[in-house]
């Protein structure tokens, strides 16, 4: 294997995705840290055909998306496989995997919400991460970068409301890939890497992680992804997690 470098975005799940993926395989590559917004303009000046993370240059290709990586990792070195041999249950992968991509838009949407009430969270989600400027720098002038993402993502109260009441379903969904083997395995697979990311990306929020971290899916994503950056303080209005709450009289 030649040269691998990967584009993500500290604490994007999509990004830790690729991460655990080229660690899986035991690929070496370089990381580069982008500001979110900012990231779009290196990523187009470096000609990938997109404008999101992870963004993968391999051996002079240029990879973009989660699930394409995923795929090219295979193609260029099959062992360990990140997809099953067996047709039937690589079609449950591949459901599961693809199920797993617009997920990651709910805890996207809410976790923007959130640091556009607490900006300050933002040094612990980038925390390891090389951004071309000091840590605390980003997060003090960080107030544009968080706006306009907040914005491009849709993360509107209404929005964060759906996604919140639509979780406890979602997190069904996936402890029943869990039961049934799709998911959850001792070798994990391409759609364990694609879900578990975003769910650590949920649980990294006070407010979020009671819901999650005592079911099958938590287990699985403290397992797959064990050291998600960030820690966000509660900040959801308690009555938009009324929908998460077992005994909800509503
Ligand atoms: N679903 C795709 C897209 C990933 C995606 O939307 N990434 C976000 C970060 S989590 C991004 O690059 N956003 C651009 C920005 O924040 O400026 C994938 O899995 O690769």
């Amino acid at each position: 294997m030649g040269d691998a470098k990967l584009y993500v975005i500290p604490a994007s799940h999509p990004s830790r995705t690729a991460m655990l993926m080229l660690e899986r395989k035991g690929i070496p590559y370089k990381r580069v840290d982008l500001m979110p917004v900012i990231s779009k303009g290196v990523l187009k000046a470096q000609r990938f055909p997109g404008v999101t993370v992870p963004a993968l240059k391999l051996d002079g290709r240029r990879v973009q998306g989660s699930r394409e990586i995923a795929r090219e990792l295979d193609h260029v070195q099959p062992d360990p496989p990140l997809f099953p041999p067996d047709p039937q249950q690589r079609l449950k992968v591949e459901e599961a995997e693809a199920w797993g991509d617009p997920f990651q838009h709910k805890p996207r949407q809410i976790i923007w919400w959130a640091l556009k009430r607490n900006r300050a969270p933002m040094a612990g989600y980038s925390e390891g991460a090389r951004l071309g400027v000091p840590v605390g720098i980003a997060v003090k002038t960080g107030g544009p970068i968080v706006a306009l993402s907040a914005r491009f993502n849709e993360a509107t109260d209404e929005n964060v409301r759906a996604d919140l009441a639509a979780l406890p379903a979602d997190l069904d969904q996936i402890d029943s890939w869990i039961k049934e083997g799709v998911i959850g395995g001792p070798e994990p697979n391409a759609a364990d890497y694609q879900i578990a990311p975003s769910l650590r990306l949920a649980m990294s929020m006070d407010d979020l992680r009671p819901f999650i971290e005592g079911r099958p899916c938590g287990e699985l994503a403290n397992r797959v992804d064990p050291h998600f950056p960030g820690r966000m303080p509660p900040v959801l209005p308690p009555e938009w997690l009324e929908p998460l709450r077992p005994l909800s009289s509503g």
